[in-house]
């Protein structure tokens, strides 16, 4: 496959004004007609060329003449127009089956809906197009459809003329004022329920507000429809941004590829991302909605408005809006625990992306196929960057700057320089020259501190030296980072606390008139997105995570010490030694959860073991059993020193009603954490308490939660416990899709016949990625134990599946094919039965670039 290069970005050689399309749905035939109004943008005279793929062409008119002098070529998907002249009307019709569109990429059917998804490049599945994101034009759609099985049809924009036609079909036309890429273009119909309401904006418009889902599932829809309100306000508040439609539409499917997606005016969501009521889904269900809703609505301003010139810039709209989604859940529940979960979220993920074959920089300069770079460093890193920026300029600095980007760039198809210029004119032209190394290069950072103490002069001097990891460039360059520190006295009291600039590779930072040695807490609230080591001694940490005043470093210091003392016991269990978990932590661990200051959810959060995932990515050869078994032997250990303190934490806390408020959660999860680790003490001691939380549960955090706890220990009551959760629920996908995460994600050798079995239950469909990626994707990410199995069957198995998924959905295929981005630090018994498989893969005939894309780089 072709490597596209950011540094071979040329404009377009034609730009399309309007698009008029009117589309005549059809399961199979869907006739599509689109009249453009296009004009030349270069010098030069140049053939036109349309991107075009899986299309039926039909005719051609340029200026209402038949035309043609073309070259439709469906090999290289493309339409080219050999002679044009610099300004004209092009009239084509195709046709395309939106019911053989497995791709879920263009427009296709989920369930009785049809409906559209076109970033990046979907449009061009529709209709032949100039399919890039510096190509803005205005659309109008006219939708003809059959009237009794599509009653509701919607596009982009407003509605503007509908009407009734022969044969049992109805149209209705909508017209989007702004002018915007083709990924951003939709389409919508379907028998569909809906919930309204209406948002009064600060400059005093009525916005309708429409959430579309299957009937019946209507009354799940109010979470969302709250989020949905709850953005609009925050978004005027916090950055001065109005919604600038009359009408906000978000359309629930359960055929999706990732999460939502932000077209403008009709947002179209995976039902997992708006469908919600307390039965059914989870506080992290809830906090996941909350977050989506924001994130594609913040998407009107940072992405429609402003968006990308080309998918390079791909960050500059992602991670933008994933820092402003942060804020906002941040701003709506508990900023520390939001900052915590991110973080923790950005290490399993990113981190681990980073340091592996995969790893790219947050704008990178090639890729094959664009779908494989919606990834954790585009958005999850890109807003770290985004917040480096706000840690740099204030808070305030930072809204001058978005203040100067809209004023600047309002409407156009920008860059991540673009980006930056705005942020250091509004700021006395701050200097980002070396801060833009953030964009370009990959890896992660590693930062070190080491703390000096001169009792006689008072000085406390911090050392920062930043590394760059193994896989960066060659010619990679020292980061500036802000580094956020505090100095900590013996009573617990912060003496000193400042943002630090990191700009040279070894930097001296000294505070003066200290009078007794502090403790240094480095990178505070996770202040750069780096790899921090110090020379804090265990007690130290110890101290940390007992008073530090940043609750993210507090969370952290109880990190790095399970962290350390796990990797200890791994070379333990590899060398076959007895294990012996350090007393001190023990006991630490039981003063956190004896302290009644703690709030719940602090506490829930402090009681997290480090994941498999992160302690792999420590580890040059990675010891799989022994990784595991060491993560079970701390939890049994902890459980069976503090099992009373459990007992009477879980007891303790007694809910009335359902609440949905931050308090609630924590309060739920840490429950459900106490009763978790009972289930490590020796002999099934807790299986009943576990049992009966199962039992009693009126709320789905509780219910999953027991029911996890349940299957993971292999509790007597496992069988009984999946069977009833099956029975009640076997008719709502989106609890089902839990009920087989549960399972796949067991570290159990009966895993792997219990998926073979899931596989073929009735709840299971491999077309809805929802399903394949509870049963396959969490059994390639989670369960590490059964996927790496000594047999090599776990690796057939979805060598097995990711091929049979490549001819459905290569987007899907290629999220799997990532779970094999260890091969290289897997020990070699176990490459020897992975490398078959990959070439396996990569040998077949036929296969998608987005998979060849991913195997070829893990294999090197
Ligand atoms: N901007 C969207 C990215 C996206 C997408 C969404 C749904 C289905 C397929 C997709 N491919 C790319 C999602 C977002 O970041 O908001
Ligand atoms: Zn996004």
């Amino acid at each position: 496959p072709k490597v596209i290069k950011l540094s071979e970005y040329k404009k377009p050689d034609y730009l399309v004004e309007t698009i008029d399309l009117v589309l005549h749905l059809d399961n199979t035939k869907t006739l599509v007609q689109s009249t453009m109004k296009i004009k030349r943008n270069t010098d030069e005279v140049t053939p036109l060329i349309l991107n075009g793929e899986e299309l039926v062409l039909k005719s051609i008119k340029l200026n209402n003449e038949t035309y043609t002098d073309y070259v439709h070529s469906t090999e290289n998907h493309s339409l080219t127009l050999n002679k044009v002249p610099a300004e004209f009307t092009l009239m084509i019709e195709n046709e395309i089956n939106p019911e053989a569109n497995k791709t879920l990429d263009g427009l296709y059917k989920s369930g009785t809906i049809f409906c559209t998804q076109n970033e990046p490049e979907g449009f061009r599945r529709i209709t032949f197009y100039v399919d890039r994101p510096d190509n803005m034009a205005k659309f109008t759609t006219k939708i003809v459809a059959d009237k009794k099985l599509y009653p509701i049809l919607l596009s982009n924009g407003n509605p503007i003329a509908r009407g009734d036609l022969e044969g049992g079909k109805h149209f209705v036309t909508w017209e989007d004022p702004f002018k915007k890429p083709a990924y951003l273009y939709a389409l919508v119909a379907g028998d569909l329920g809906v919930i309204k309401d209406t948002f009064k904006t600060k400059s005093g418009r009525n916005v309708a507000l429409e959430i579309y889902c299957d009937k019946g599932n209507e009354n799940k829809c109010h979470h969302a429809m709250e989020s949905l309100k709850k953005s609009m306000k925050w978004d005027e508040d916090r950055f001065g941004l109005e919604y600038d439609l009359d009408i906000y539409m978000i359309v629930a499917v359960d055929a999706f590829n990732m999460g939502a997606m932000e077209n403008k005016g009709l947002n179209i969501f995976n039902s997992a991302y708006v469908l919600a009521d307390q039965k059914s889904a989870t506080d992290t269900n809830f906090y996941g909605i909350e977050s989506v809703i924001g994130h594609e609505y913040f998407h009107n301003w940072t992405g429609n408005r402003i968006t990308c010139r080309d998918w390079f810039q791909l960050t500059l709209k992602e991670g933008l809006t994933v820092f402003r989604d942060q804020e906002f859940s941040a701003d709506m529940n508990s900023r520390s625990v939001e900052r915590i979960q991110s973080v923790m979220g950005l290490r399993a993920a990113q981190f681990a992306e980073d340091a592996g074959p995969t790893s790219h920089p947050i704008k990178p300069a090639t890729y094959m196929e664009i779908n494989n770079f919606y990834t954790a460093t585009i958005y999850e890193k890109g807003a770290e960057v985004i917040r480096m920026i706000q840690t740099l300029l204030g808070v305030d600095g930072f809204r001058k700057g978005m203040d100067k980007y809209f004023e600047l760039f309002d409407g156009q198809a920008v860059r991540t320089e673009d980006f930056i210029h705005a942020m250091s004119v509004a700021n006395n032209n701050f200097d980002f020259t070396q801060f833009k190394n953030w964009y370009g290069q990959n890896g992660t950072p590693l930062l070190k501190a080491t703390s000096k103490y001169d009792e006689a002069a008072k000085r406390f001097t911090l050392t920062l030296t930043q590394t760059l990891p193994a896989n960066a460039p060659k010619d990679a360059k020292a980061y500036h980072m802000p580094v956020r520190v505090g100095l900590i006295d013996s009573t617990g009291k912060d003496i000193a606390s400042k943002v630090l600039e990191l700009k040279e590779t070894t930097q001296d930072f000294v505070f003066e008139n200290i009078t007794s040695k502090p403790i240094a807490s480095v990178n505070r609230e996770f202040s750069a997105p780096v790899k921090l080591t110090t020379d804090l001694t265990f007690d130290e940490q110890l101290f940390l995570m007992a008073h530090d005043s940043d609750s993210f470093n507090r969370f952290e210091a109880a990190q790095v010490v399970s962290t350390k003392l796990i990797l200890d016991l791994i070379e333990d269990a590899k060398a076959k030694r007895t294990f012996e978990l350090n007393s001190k932590y023990v006991e630490a661990f039981g003063k956190i959860l004896a302290d009644n200051t703690i709030d719940e959810a602090f506490k829930a959060l402090s009681m997290s073991i480090p994941g498999e995932g992160v302690l792999h990515q420590e580890q040059a050869e990675i010891a799989y059993p022994e990784t595991e078994a060491v993560r079970t032997f701390v939890k049994k250990t902890l459980a069976t020193a503090h099992q009373d303190t459990l007992v009477k934490l879980y007891k303790s806390i007694e809910q009335k009603e359902y609440k949905l408020d931050p308090k609630s959660m924590g309060q739920r999860d840490l429950k459900n954490k106490c009763l978790d680790l009972l289930s490590y003490v020796e002999g099934g001691k807790y299986n009943s308490l576990a049992f009966d939380h199962f039992k009693a549960a009126t709320n789905m955090t509780d219910e999953i939660g027991a029911l996890t706890t349940i299957v993971h220990a292999n509790s007597v009551h496992k069988d009984e416990a999946l069977k009833a959760f099956y029975d009640k629920w076997k008719h709502e996908t989106l609890v089902m899709q839990k009920w087989l995460t549960v399972q796949a994600s067991a570290s159990d050798e009966s895993t792997y016949d219990a998926i073979l079995k899931l596989e073929k239950d009735a709840v299971y469909d491999r077309t809805i990625p929802n399903l394949v990626r509870a049963l396959l994707g969490q059994f390639v990410a989670t369960n590490k134990v059964q996927f790496n199995h000594p047999s090599g069957r776990g690796y057939k198995l979805i060598a097995d599946r990711l091929l049979e998924l490549d001819k459905l959905n290569p987007q899907v295929a290629s999220r799997l094919a990532s779970g094999f981005k260890d091969f290289k630090r897997t020990p070699k018994v176990l490459q020897d039965l992975m490398r078959p498989e990959l070439e396996r893969i990569i040998k077949t005939d036929g296969l998608s670039k987005n998979v060849y894309e991913i195997v070829s780089k893990i294999l090197g």
